[in-house]
Parts: structure tokens; sequence; C-alpha cells
């Protein structure tokens, strides 16, 4: 029997980064996303007499590689008195580790696949509950549309629900795939060292507000809103990184030239705003009128740039 399950990545509007508690994953702000249709990730799991094994796009994958994926396979083993070793095979439709969201959609597959190969009946809040012990961003990968990770105080109150799940607005995110190899930070060691910063503590401060400013943005359809807001919030992120001590940054060289570029496009009144993760890719927030010229307009400037069009994408779904 075949039991294969997707899950599509999102990219947060306003972001975590920072945790309260490591071990549990428990975030110290909440975020709010939007998941994409064009990134996913299809994962099924079959039992074996051998050893563990994880196959990410075709490839049997080494200890290295492995380590995170089986770790977080023993925390479910354990909570479900589950004992059997296990081949998980992975497709991601995403880069991996690039700053493109990979882990969000990776964990949310796998917690909803290995719920499904054991029937072990789990509704979505519980499920977003599970993802997260895998990857925080993974919890609202299991929403669609736009969705909200409540931080909350304990293992039992830290989840994602749908905002709205199939969202009327205008909003498309144009991907630009700048640098697509395996980022050097990961995202868990970012966000532990931009805790040193000056400014993590009123980053901490402005959750509540941005929070509700955004969540008004998205009930008011209110494009321009939601696109300053969500600029703002990610170069707030990055500002904390650059001010960590000792301070890093995932910008790279061309991350400058498409920020110059998006200014640009503004300038000559072609609205669109960006959005940043931990990588150096840039993701551009605008309304479908004006996608093709700003992706025209990227390609003239960056020579065989890869452009992904996304829109909003559905929770978890079972294929078969
Ligand atoms: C987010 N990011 O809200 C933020 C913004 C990246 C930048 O969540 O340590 O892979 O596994 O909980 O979820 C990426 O961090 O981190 C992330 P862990 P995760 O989307």
């Amino acid at each position: 029997m075949n039991k294969t399950v997707r899950a599509h990545t999102n990219i947060a509007l306003i972001k975590y980064w920072g945790k309260k508690d490591p071990k549990l994953r428990l975030p110290l702000m909440s975020s709010l996303s939007m998941t994409l249709d064009a990134f996913y990730t299809d994962t099924s799991i079959e039992k074996t007499n051998g050893e563990n094994q994880f196959y990410l796009n075709n490839k049997k994958q080494d200890e290295t590689n492995s380590k995170r994926v089986f770790s977080y396979l023993d925390l479910l083993k354990r909570k479900f008195d589950c004992h059997d070793n296990l081949i998980i095979k992975s497709t991601n439709h995403v880069p991996t580790s690039a700053g493109l969201a990979s882990s969000s959609s990776a964990f949310a597959a796998l917690a909803a696949a290995f719920c499904k190969y054991y029937n072990i009946s789990v509704d979505k809040t519980e499920l977003s509950r599970l993802a997260r012990m895998g990857s925080g961003s993974a919890c609202r990968s299991i929403f669609g549309g736009f969705a909200i990770w409540q931080k909350g105080e304990s293992d039992e109150s830290s989840y994602a629900y749908a905002l709205v799940e199939e969202p009327k607005m205008d909003l498309h995110l144009l991907a630009i795939e700048l640098n697509t190899k395996q980022k050097k930070i990961s995202s868990t060691r970012g966000m532990k060292d931009a805790q040193s910063s000056p400014f993590f503590e009123p980053w901490i401060k402005r959750n509540d507000l941005e929070m509700k400013q955004m969540i008004a943005a998205i009930k008011k359809n209110d494009f321009t809103a939601l696109g300053k807001l969500a600029e703002l919030n990610a170069n707030e992120m990055h500002a904390i990184n650059l001010t960590a001590q000792p301070e890093f940054t995932y910008f790279e060289p061309n991350t400058l030239r498409a920020i110059k570029l998006i200014e640009q496009l503004r300038n000559e009144g072609i609205e669109c705003y960006y959005t940043i993760d931990a990588g150096p890719n840039i993701k551009v927030l605008c309304q479908l009128r004006n996608s093709k010229e700003i992706k025209e307009r990227f390609e003239r400037i960056f020579n065989s740039v890869n452009i992904v069009d996304a829109s909003f994408g559905p929770g978890i779904t079972y294929l078969d």
C-alpha cells in the first residue's frame, strides 16, 4: 500500500526568528505565512527489516544528511510507541536548504506520512504540533492559504491554524532563485545567534502589533499594507542578524541588487515588495497584472536566473 503525502512550503510574511524552547521548538513570537502552490515535498514511508533509510530525490542520503530526519522519527516513534525501522522517500519540488522553506514542507509531509502510515488519528491542530517538533515553520504548512502560528506557552498551545484557507486576494510571489546552493548558516543556528543583537528585544516586542496589522491587511484585502509590512518585518529580521555579536548575514551582493531593482520598479509605479528568508534569495510580492513585467525586468538584470511564479497553495494533501 502506497501512502504518499504532499506538503507545500510556506513563506512567512511575519517571521519566526527566535526560540523560547529549542527542544520543543517553541517560538518567542507568533508568525503568519502564505502557503505556496509551486513548491512542495512528497513523502512516503515503508517498513524495512534492515536499517532506517532516507532517500531524497531518489538518492540514498548518508548518515549526516539523514540525522535530523532520523532523530525526528525517533521522537515520533517514542511518542506513539512504534518500533519499526523505516524507509523514508521524499521528493523535494523545491531547492533544499536554500532559504526557500524546504524544511517547512519536508517536516510537514513527514509528520503527516508517519501518522498516515500507522493510521494514527490526529486532527490538524495535533498534526501541526507534531510538524512543529520537526521544524518550526513546518507547523504552518499543514494549512493552505494564509496560516497563523500562535506562539503559545507550551507544546499543547503552540500550533498553527488557517486564517483564510482559500484567499481571494490578488497576491503573487515571484521566487527569484539567485543562488540555490545549500546555505552555510542553518535557520536553527541563525535564529539562536541573532539573540545576541541589541535589537532582539525590540524585535520580539513588535510582534503583537505587526501580527494585528498583518491580519487587518489580509481581512481588508489590502495588498499595499500587506506588502509594506512584510518587507519591514523581513528587514527587521535581517537587521538583527547584521547587529548580532558576532554579526552575520544571509545577504549576497545579488540580494542587494535585487532590492535596488524592486525600489526602482516601485519608483516607476510598478507596485511590488520583497521578503527574504534564511538565504540570499528574494521573494517578490506583487499582483497578477504586474507579475510578467517584474519577471522580465529581473531576467534582464540577472542572466539566466530561475524565477518561479507562485500563488496560494493547499494544506496537507493525501495522494493515495
Ligand atoms: C519563517 N524561517 O518564519 C522563518 C523566517 C526562516 C526565516 O522558519 O530551527 O527551518 O527548524 O525551527 O523552521 C526557518 O526556520 O527552523 C524559518 P527550525 P525553521 O519561515
